[in-house]
């Protein structure tokens, strides 16, 4: 009862409304007419989960963890059975051995929901299967929902009984870190990857280089770091990742199943390595370090052979670093390169991109493109009224067999104040943005002319003119980067706010249990 004091009856209803997604017949939680339900225990009381299953029907009791829990991992599933026993060991004080035989058997298999898992829970044990070992840690993320948050007076580990099968959307569930307008070091990226592991989110996009910083060490070209890396918004210190330290974090994000998408900004937003090459301006002349917020007024050259030496050597040993499938090449708000400059930039960039085997992400702007390669990405960052001119440019990207990442900036973008009042964040894009609003938007509604198989994903941007610590990242992210990986996740035609916000409530409680800030946004029941 002292659980569900804390959660507070929201929990409780939460239950009842994911109860009502399932098959009637199968709800035993439900009751019959006029008759109030029993309240459960609690450590049978079932958590709910972000984003939302796709398919759930609870059952009876619960299986308790306790320190004679065993583990076992079949197949492939060795590496997700050692995440999870590496989170449970410290929260819970058990040992929870992997061995041949357990109470928990995670399982690769073929025959489950393609990117996703099935997940069963009964008194006597837990057993979680998928096709592969991504889909099984999405499914140990949901499990981590279904443990009650690790609070200090935390001494039961019940799971409720249930029984979930659950696949995403979307293939690409992304976020979006700007390290370039502040920078933010290794451990710091690290921690957004396992903040955002949580949400199911399995892509993150890391804006590397823009006006204010160049992020990333080039072989042969030292000064971008050097001079370039040394600067941030406001004048600070700046930083820059070295290639191993680079590796590090894309080896993190393999462990926790993300694909690291690395953008170098281009042919606008590139102020920082302008400062730190002459040869890179047209005119000869090293431009200062900035370190303002304005946007718009830089740009490579784009009638001078170096600059593709240098993009060429940029883009090769990016794609070396990089295993997964994209390399982003930015090009948004060039309006100090003419508009057929931009475009020979962009047929240019593209084939240079496409020669390492990679494919393109651009925002959408690079559908100004008339040579885009084949399955060419286009990142939408409009808002979600459809306009004119990124209507025609999204509409080119589709035409070169390719698809989109939406991000509508008045709804995803995470940069976006919460109130005007708020000392963190910009405005320009219709803020504020709320939970609500953050919530309120379906990806295939934007062109629906589109059609739904044009999405590949969609995708919460992080800028960070405002922002430059850690706990400052979480406030802007959380809550609403919870809202935009549901909305990438979960395959429910209805979904509701007023569904979602009992979920989100009762999340908090995990926010508060791993030390996240974030805001506690009004319309929501925080659970304390
Ligand atoms: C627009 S939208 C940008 C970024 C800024 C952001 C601030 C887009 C692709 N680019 O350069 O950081 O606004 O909200």
């Amino acid at each position: 009862m002292a659980l569900i004091h804390r959660m507070g009856w929201y929990g409780v209803l939460a239950i009842a409304l994911a109860c009502a997604n399932a098959t009637a017949s199968a709800i035993n939680t439900t009751t019959t007419a006029g008759v109030a339900p029993e309240p459960p225990t609690a450590s049978v009381l079932a958590r709910t989960v972000v984003p939302a299953p796709g398919y759930r029907v609870d059952g009876e009791g619960a299986f308790q963890l306790d320190r004679t829990t065993s583990v076992e991992a079949r197949g492939e599933a060795r590496p997700v059975a050692e995440y999870l026993v590496n989170l449970l060991r410290p929260m819970t004080g058990f040992s929870l051995p992997l061995s041949g035989r357990g109470d928990i058997v995670l399982v690769v298999e073929p025959g489950h929901p393609p990117g996703g898992y099935d997940l069963r829970v009964t008194t006597s044990g837990i057993w979680l299967a998928a096709d592969d070992p991504a889909g099984l840690f999405e499914g140990v993320q949901t499990l981590r929902q279904l443990l009650p948050p690790a609070t200090p007076s935390t001494t039961r580990w019940g799971i409720a009984a249930t029984t979930i099968s659950d696949r995403p959307r979307f293939a690409y569930r992304g976020a979006m870190l700007d390290v370039a307008r502040h920078f933010f070091g290794v451990d710091d990226v690290k921690r957004y990857i396992d903040d955002i592991a949580m949400l199911k989110i399995n892509v993150l996009h890391l804006h590397l280089a823009d006006d204010q910083g160049w992020r990333i060490a080039i072989d042969g070209w030292p000064r971008l770091t050097a001079v370039g890396g040394a600067s941030q918004v406001g004048g600070g210190a700046g930083g820059y990742y070295t290639q191993d330290q680079y590796r590090e974090i894309v080896a993190y994000a393999a462990s926790r199943y993300i694909t690291i998408v690395p953008e170098i900004d281009m042919p606008g937003h590139t102020n920082a390595a302008l400062a730190s090459y002459a040869e890179l301006n047209c005119d000869g002349r090293t431009r200062l370090p900035y370190h303002g917020t304005s946007v718009g007024f830089s740009s490579l050259c784009i009638g001078k052979e170096l600059t593709y030496t240098f993009v060429t050597d940029v883009i090769t040993q990016l794609a070396a670093l990089t295993p997964g499938p994209w390399i982003h090449i930015g090009g948004d708000e060039s309006s100090a390169t003419t508009l057929p400059d931009y475009i020979s930039f962009v047929n240019r960039v593209t084939a240079i991109v496409a020669a390492t085997g990679k494919t393109v992400i651009g925002w959408h702007d690079i559908g100004y493109g008339t040579t885009l390669p084949p399955g060419t990405v286009g990142e939408y960052w409009d808002y979600t009224g459809p306009r004119g001119a990124s209507s025609v440019l999204t509409q080119r990207i589709l035409n070169a067999d390719g698809r989109l990442i939406m991000a509508p900036a008045n709804v995803a973008y995470l940069d976006q104040k919460y109130d005007l009042s708020e000392r963190l964040g910009t405005k320009w894009a219709q803020a504020p943005t709320t939970i609500q609003e953050a919530y309120g938007w379906d990806p295939a509604a934007i062109f629906p002319k589109h059609g739904a198989e044009s999405i590949l994903g969609v995708e919460a941007p992080l800028w960070t003119e405002t922002v430059d610590t850690m706990a400052e990242i979480e406030y802007m992210a959380f809550p609403r980067i919870v809202a935009i990986a549901e909305i990438g996740w979960s395959t429910s035609a209805k979904r509701t706010f007023k569904e979602f916000a009992p979920r989100l409530g009762t999340f908090g409680a995990y926010l508060d249990a791993a030390g996240i800030t974030y805001k506690r946004t009004p319309g929501v029941p925080w659970s304390h």
